[in-house]
C-alpha cells in the first residue's frame, strides 16, 4: 500500500468515527438501554431549601449572609454526603477587593471510577446593576444562586437514600461566581482594576486546584437559575460546543420525563458561566442547563439581578422538573456501570 493511500485511509477513518462528539472528536461510548430506578425528588423539600437560603440575605461575598450560609451548606453536606471537602481560598475581584471564598465537595460513593459532577454557584450577586432602584444594593438572588443549590441539596438528600453502588457523584457548591464586572456597573463601583475573567472565580479557582489531585469525572451538569416560574431551558452554545454528548443525553432525558417543553431544543448563544472554566480548565464536559428568555436583549429573565430575584419568582414546579431530570440522568448513569 502506498505511503499516500494509507494516509488518505487514515484521514478517512478519523472523519467515519460515528460516536464521538461533532465538536472535539471525542469517543463517547454509546449509551445502553437500560431500566432507570431513580429515588424520589420531592420539590416541596427543594422549594424549602430555596427559602432557606434566602432568609440569610443577601449571601454576597464578605457578607454575613455569605458566612452563614456557608457553615449551614457544609453542615447539609457532612449530613448527606460520605465525604465532605471544604476548599478556602481568597480570590480578588475586579475591583481589587480580596474574597474570602468557599468551595464545597459533597462526594458520594467517592472511590468510584465513574463519576457525575453536579454544580451550582451559592455565592450571590452584590449589586441590583440591572434594576432601576437600590441599584448599589446585594440581590436576595432566590433564582439566579438559591435555586441550583437548593436542587442539588434534593438531590443530594435523595442520593444518600438510594445509595450509588457502580458510580459516584460530586455536588459542587461554587462559590464567588457573581462578583463580575459588568459595563452596568459603572455608576455603582469606583475601582476597576481588571475586568478579565470576573466571573466565576470558584470554578476558576478549582479548575486549577482540583480538590483531589487528579480528580476525574465522566461529564458534569450546571444549575444556574432553574427555579423560576414558566422557565425554559435551551441548548445554551458553551455546552453543545464543549459537551454536546452531555446535552443530547440531558435534553432526551427531560424529553422522555415529559419535560419537552421546559427543554427546548432551540440553540441559543455561548455563555460564560462556571461550566466555561470547568470545560475549558479541568476538560470535564459540562452543560449548563440556564433559563434563557427571548423577551431580553441578554437573553436572561427579566429578574436577573435585580431586586426581583426573590421568592415571588420561585415555582415549585421548575425545581421539580429540573430536579428529576438530574436525578434521572444520575439513576440512568448508574444503571449503565452495572458491572456485567
Ligand atoms: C455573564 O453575565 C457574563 N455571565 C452569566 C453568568 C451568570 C451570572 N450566571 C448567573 N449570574
Ligand atoms: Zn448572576
Amino acid at each position: 500500500m502506498s505511503k499516500y493511500l494509507s494516509i488518505f485511509l487514515l484521514l478517512l477513518w478519523f472523519n467515519s468515527c460515528n460516536q464521538c462528539n461533532k465538536s472535539n472528536d471525542v469517543v463517547v461510548p454509546p449509551a445502553k438501554e437500560v431500566v432507570v430506578n431513580a429515588p424520589a425528588f420531592n420539590a416541596d423539600s427543594a422549594y424549602y431549601f430555596t427559602q432557606r437560603q434566602v432568609d440569610f440575605g443577601p449571601r454576597n461575598m464578605n457578607s454575613k449572609g455569605h458566612e452563614e450560609c456557608a457553615k449551614w451548606l457544609i453542615e447539609k453536606a457532612k449530613n448527606y454526603a460520605d465525604t465532605v471537602f471544604v476548599q478556602q481560598f481568597d480570590a480578588t475581584g475586579f475591583d481589587g477587593t480580596k474574597l474570602k471564598s468557599t468551595n464545597i465537595i459533597a462526594s458520594f460513593n467517592p472511590t468510584a471510577a465513574n463519576r457525575i459532577l453536579l454544580c451550582a454557584h451559592w455565592d450571590t450577586r452584590p449589586w441590583a446593576d440591572q434594576d432601576t432602584k437600590d441599584r448599589d444594593k446585594p440581590i436576595l438572588a432566590a433564582s439566579d444562586g438559591a435555586s441550583g443549590v437548593a436542587v442539588l441539596l434534593e438531590v443530594a438528600r435523595a442520593l444518600q437514600s438510594q445509595k450509588l453502588q457502580n458510580i459516584g457523584v460530586d455536588v459542587f457548591f461554587i462559590d464567588a461566581e457573581d462578583y463580575g464586572y459588568s459595563s452596568a456597573l459603572a455608576d455603582i463601583v469606583k475601582n476597576v482594576v481588571n475586568t478579565e475573567n470576573s466571573f466565576c472565580l470558584g470554578s476558576q479557582y478549582w479548575s486549577k486546584h482540583l480538590h483531589t489531585p487528579g480528580y476525574r469525572a465522566d461529564f458534569g451538569i450546571l444549575l444556574d437559575m432553574v427555579g423560576a416560574r414558566n422557565a425554559v431551558f435551551t441548548r445554551e452554545g458553551t455546552s453543545a460546543f464543549n459537551a454536546g454528548w452531555v446535552q443530547d443525553k440531558v435534553w432526551s432525558n427531560a424529553a422522555k420525563l415529559g419535560y419537552a417543553s421546559m427543554f427546548s431544543n432551540q440553540n441559543t448563544a455561548p455563555i460564560t458561566d462556571d461550566h466555561y472554566y470547568i470545560n475549558g480548565i479541568a476538560k470535564i464536559p459540562t452543560v449548563d442547563i440556564i433559563q434563557f428568555d427571548a423577551s431580553t436583549a441578554s437573553g436572561f429573565a427579566p429578574y436577573w439581578h435585580t431586586h426581583n430575584d426573590n421568592m415571588s419568582i420561585i415555582d415549585k414546579n421548575t425545581l421539580d422538573a429540573v430536579g428529576k431530570v438530574v436525578l434521572y440522568t444520575v439513576y440512568q448513569y448508574e444503571a449503565e456501570k452495572v458491572v456485567q
